[in-house]
């Protein structure tokens, strides 16, 4: 039995149980066997939900980026680290060496020191999908800096907040960026953003797009120049397991955005391993996830999860549309993709266009496919699963959060039969509960509560920067010894977890429980409806009722409307129950999104209850402009 790689359902549930009856023994046995680590640990787990703290491998030393990059030198040097495919397909994609990589993160790390970084110091990166960004990254990592990244698509104010928020004193960016036929002025940006963050003293800029930028004298510095004289070898950083590696913010439904805090040692042990298993990654494959570095599925499953097992990971800087629906295809034939990662709302927009885009490329490396971010619909599931995978690769549908740092609950493929729209059983070590709203825990199957984690495991945050009263208000508090995750999950007669979105979604109507997640799954089975959410708004009799936004494949006339919201309620009637049907459906062009492919529910929500007034925090929306659109023809 291997205790890192698991290939049987028998071994899943033997390893399980050892990872849940003595998950210090076994988390220093994985920790042991496959890591490289300066000094060992004093103690695996020292933990107490209700302060809340939780440290692991605490004494123990190390460098990520030593196991991320230098141990594999001696065996994968010459192996390609990172493919880089970049937005326009006639650029040549690149591939960087293990060793290549470790020189240019050296590099990196040390202008970053003749900069004045230190231990401990934040650093800002604001890049788009490009090599620089992972070796950004990397570099921080290497001397021991926390990087913070931003998702180079959030508007300056949302960059000046969190530049603020954790005090960086750097930035590194670059001139512009490309999204399909656009390119982007992110200089522009961080210039206005910095007009709010004193604290900043110097800007790198990467050179991208070539266009012309304006370099704030003593501030502002050309990236290629300060490479070019840097040493090619720079001595790691000494970090003990549970310093912190980088923040992430996360935006809540309410208040500002938080900075999740994640240490070194058990964040790459957990991400590692889950991606070893997760992806049943082996030697050679090539493996790509389509999100962004700027989300947690980036940091954890583009760059350290793979680099630490030595792993082939393929960035893309593009978009699924440009130049044209076929290009996700294109690039799995093109490098022969074997395990590919995405989000449903992506699945969803591919599987809107002609079958064509698909099916005139050759998709047969392929053996896994992931999903990742919000509930995967019935539909999207099978077309993923057939048009993709011809029915071979199974799909793993990962549930997780920026907070857990890793997979938590998820198939392991060839192992665990799959179930459309569950994330089946949970991961090695992980221990969840359902509870009720009286804070009592379901036992057995076949019931539905709020998901929580009754039991510690290495990936997760450790705090929210600056406010650990927060991060135990927000997880450790509603469930007291336990964390809590804000979402709903359903448990089947054999143990599966299917979740059913966040629990904020749960709308009251005359006294019954509905979850918004199985309600529009229902109504995205009407063949003409691609997309929809659904929101709760006040009802003088039923306390809440239902208000529908749906996107269809094909804008039809709006004389058949009436005819659709008919049939649309039939399908929910038929589905749920009549308890179910819409009160109002409105026929939109889009949903405010967030790039995760996330509904921002909050302001669909102030929408359907006619509070138009204030729209709050629109800067990390990927489309801002369909609010007023979608406020424009409210009914
Ligand atoms: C990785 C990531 C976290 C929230 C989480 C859920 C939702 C994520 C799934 C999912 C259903 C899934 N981090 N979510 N994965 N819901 N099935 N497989 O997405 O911090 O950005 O979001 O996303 O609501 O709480 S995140």
């Amino acid at each position: 039995m291997s205790n890192y790689h698991i290939k049987h359902l028998e071994e899943y549930y033997q390893v399980y149980r050892k990872s849940v009856r003595e998950p210090e023994n076994f988390w220093g046995e994985v920790a042991e066997e496959h890591f490289m680590w300066r000094k060992k640990w004093d103690n695996v787990l020292s933990w107490d939900f209700n302060t809340p703290e939780v440290k692991w491998f605490q004494g123990a030393q190390l460098n990520i980026t030593e196991n991320c990059i230098d141990r594999h030198l001696l065996t994968r040097g010459d192996k390609t680290a990172l493919i880089f495919e970049p937005n326009n397909p006639e650029e040549a994609a690149q591939h960087i060496t293990y060793r290549q990589l470790h020189a240019r993160v050296c590099q990196l790390a040390n202008v970053l020191k003749d900069q004045g970084v230190k231990k401990g110091d934040r650093v800002c990166i604001y890049l788009p999908m490009i090599p620089e960004l992972s070796i950004a990254l990397l570099a921080c990592a290497r001397i021991g800096a926390i990087h913070s990244v931003i998702f180079a698509g959030f508007s300056s104010t949302a960059l000046s907040t969190r530049i603020n928020d954790s005090d960086c004193k750097l930035v590194i960016t670059s001139d512009g960026s490309y999204r399909g036929s656009k390119s982007i002025d992110l200089k522009a940006i961080v210039d206005e953003g910095l007009e709010d963050c004193p604290g900043v003293k110097t800007v790198l800029v990467v050179k991208r797009t070539n266009t012309a930028v304006a370099m704030k004298e003593g501030r502002d510095k050309w990236l290629q120049p300060l490479l070019d004289k840097a040493y090619q070898d720079c001595v790691p950083e000494i970090m003990n397991a549970e310093d912190p590696l980088f923040i992430l913010y996360t935006s809540g439904s309410t208040g500002k955005p938080k900075g999740m805090v994640h240490t070194t040692g058990g964040y790459m042990v957990y991400t590692a391993y889950t991606f070893k298993n997760v992806f049943q990654y082996t030697e050679n494959d090539v493996y790509w996830c389509t999100a962004d570095i700027g989300w947690i599925t980036g940091h954890s499953y583009i760059v350290y999860g793979p680099l630490a097992n030595g792993a082939t990971t393929l960035m893309f800087e593009g978009v699924p549309s440009y130049p044209d629906y076929s290009r996700f295809w294109e690039i799995v034939e093109k490098h022969k993709v074997n395990q590919f990662y995405t989000a449903p709302t992506a699945i969803r927009a591919l599987a809107k266009q002609n079958i064509s885009f698909a099916e005139k490329h050759d998709l047969s490396s392929l053996k896994v496919l992931g999903s990742v971010g919000e509930p995967i619909n019935e539909e999207a599931w099978h077309w993923y699963n057939d048009v993709i995978g011809k029915k071979k690769s199974p799909i793993v549908d990962t549930w997780w959060q920026t907070e857990t740092g890793g997979i938590m609950i998820t198939p392991i493929p060839f192992v665990t039969p799959t179930k459309p729209t569950y994330a089946t059983l949970p991961f090695i070590g992980i221990q969840p509960a359902l509870m009720d709203e009286k804070g009592i825990e379901l036992k057995g199957n076949q019931v539905e509560g709020r998901l929580c984690i009754k039991f510690p495991w290495p990936g997760m945050a450790r705090t929210i920067w600056g406010n650990h009263e927060r991060y135990k208000d927000t997880y450790f508090s509603a469930f007291p010894g336990m964390y809590f995750s804000g979402d709903g999950a359903l448990r089947d007669e054999v143990g599966y977890y299917r979740i059913t979105g966040r629990v904020d979604d749960v709308i009251i109507v005359s006294g019954h429980n509905l979850g918004t997640a199985p309600i529009e799954d229902a109504i995205n089975e009407h063949p003409a409806v691609a997309e929809s959410a659904i929101v709760g708004f006040p009802h003088d009799i039923k306390g809440n009722a239902l208000y529908g936004f749906v996107i269809l494949k094909e804008s039809g006339e709006s004389r058949m409307h009436d005819n659709l919201r008919k049939e649309i309620n039939q399908i929910i009637t038929e589905h749920i129950g009549p308890i179910a049907k819409l009160d109002k459906i409105q026929f939109t062009s889009g949903l405010p999104k967030t790039r995760s492919g996330k509904i921002m529910r909050r302001i669909l929500r102030k929408i359907a209850s006619k509070d138009m007034s204030n729209m709050g925090d629109t800067s990390t929306l990927l489309n801002p402009e369909i609010v007023d659109v979608i406020k424009d023809s409210a009914l």
